[in-house]
């Protein structure tokens, strides 16, 4: 008679998941020391939420004594156009690929409970609980531990047949299931994601430090953005792929395993940085339901937009130009404070007559701080 764990793994594929691999709960003994060393670098920045829960996070057993068994899932969201081609496109907003379709938080839970139904009336008892990203969990040493792929040096998963384009999703369970053997690490002596990182956001191989990633400064840092980043943040403006997509692993990936869900909205992939500057609140809830994008918020999108326009060099001298200036007078002081430098990179000479014609708020810490740009970026 087939297996419990192999008919498990037939239901994970019919619901949408390409990877499934299972680990016991006590499976990533490192895990919970490398994260706190990581949390004592501060690598974590302002994502409190990450330390707040460190104890519960560094191991399954942290958060539910009694689990026994993980069960690791994966869904391919590998894109049908490498998505390193809008880099030198400087009027475009490149939008990372896993935020361009349907939220994936909604869509791996979803067929998470499928999977925890089937598996708890097929196995006639036990509990579990299903996990995407948000709780305390390290997907990602547990997805190695049961064999979905290695960690890395860009530190995520990368799976032999699905490269680095797989969404996490974990069952924690108290049913014990046989273990798979973990993955090894087939990075060798390739270093395509570390160089490919335009800030330089790796502290060694297989670790990064999240202040300076772009992934954080875009979609978790909710302040003006720290300018030594500004020029190598170039034109992505929710997220990075950079380190993923370099890596020699995706030629194995097809787009056709890819959930359909993920597939990307057409004007999310064609995005360009004019259609983001005229935003307003409505206008960026109508566009943005739906996706991952909405919770970043109106302000913090047009500030990366802003950031994004001010990289754009010649591309942002003509209309992109005129939507900065008219952002100077935004209500948000975040918005004003990115519009002011942004000024100050497209137009050297006309910025500081825009700038003195306008009251900035004395005690507003944030516009302060935008008001005297870097000398090296005024140049
Ligand atoms: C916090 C977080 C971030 C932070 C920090 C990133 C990071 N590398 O930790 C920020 C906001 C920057 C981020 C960005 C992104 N993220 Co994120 N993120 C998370 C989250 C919530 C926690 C990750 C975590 O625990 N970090 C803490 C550190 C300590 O853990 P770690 O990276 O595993 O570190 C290990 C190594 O450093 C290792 N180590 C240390 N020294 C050494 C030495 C050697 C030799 C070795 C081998 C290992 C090693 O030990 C650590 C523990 O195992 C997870 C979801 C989850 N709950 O797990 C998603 C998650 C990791 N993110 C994900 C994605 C897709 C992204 C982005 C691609 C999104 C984007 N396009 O913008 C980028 C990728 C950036 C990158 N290169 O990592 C996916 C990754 C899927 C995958 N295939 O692995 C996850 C799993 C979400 C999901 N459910 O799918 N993310
Ligand atoms: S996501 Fe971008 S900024 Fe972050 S580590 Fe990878 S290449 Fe660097
Ligand atoms: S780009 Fe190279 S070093 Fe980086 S994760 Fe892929 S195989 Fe490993």
């Amino acid at each position: 008679m087939t297996s419990l764990e192999s008919r498990l793994k037939d239901e994970a594929r019919r619901l949408g998941f390409v990877a499934c691999g299972i680990c016991a709960a006590d499976a990533i003994p490192d895990a919970g020391a490398q994260l706190r060393q990581w949390l004592e670098l501060g690598a974590h920045g302002s994502m409190d939420w990450m330390e707040a829960r460190a104890d519960q996070r560094a191991s399954p057993n942290g958060l539910w004594p009694e689990a026994r068994s993980v069960i690791m899932l994966g869904m391919s969201y590998a894109p049908p156009l490498d998505p390193m081609r809008l880099a030198n496109m400087p009027a475009a907003a490149r939008i990372s690929v896993y935020a361009q379709g349907a939220d994936y938080h909604d869509v791996v839970k979803k067929q998470l409970k499928h999977l925890a139904r089937w598996l708890i009336d097929t196995a006639g008892g036990g509990e579990l609980k299903v996990f995407v990203d948000t709780a305390p969990v390290m997907e990602k040493p547990l997805a190695a531990a049961a064999g979905l792929g290695w960690q890395g040096k860009h530190s995520n998963i990368v799976s032999r047949e699905h490269g680095s384009w797989l969404l996490l999703g974990a069952i924690y369970t108290t049913i014990d299931l046989a273990p798979d053997p973990a993955a090894r690490d087939r990075c060798g002596s390739c270093d395509a994601c570390q160089r490919a990182c335009p800030t330089d956001a790796f502290i060694a191989p297989y670790q990064v430090d999240a202040r300076r990633c772009i992934s954080y400064l875009t979609i978790e840092h909710k302040g003006p953005i720290p300018v030594e980043f500004r020029a190598g943040i170039g034109n992505h403006v929710y997220g990075c792929d950079d380190c993923l997509a370099v890596c020699p692993w995706n030629k194995f990936a097809e787009a056709a395993h890819a959930n359909k869900a993920f597939a990307a909205r057409a004007e999310l992939a064609a995005m360009t940085l004019a259609d983001l500057l005229t935003l307003d609140d409505p206008a960026f809830r109508a566009i943005f339901s739906g996706s991952p994008i909405k919770r970043i918020g109106r302000d913090r999108m047009v500030r990366n937009a802003l950031i994004a326009a001010a990289n754009a060099g010649q591309a942002g001298q003509g209309a992109l130009l005129a939507q900065v200036h008219a952002l100077l007078d935004d209500p948000s002081p975040l918005v004003r404070g990115a519009a002011i430098w942004a000024l100050a990179r497209l137009d050297p000479a006309g910025w500081r007559l825009a700038a003195a014609a306008r009251q900035v708020d004395e005690h507003d810490a944030d516009v302060r701080q935008e008001w005297q740009p870097h000398p090296a970026h005024v140049a």
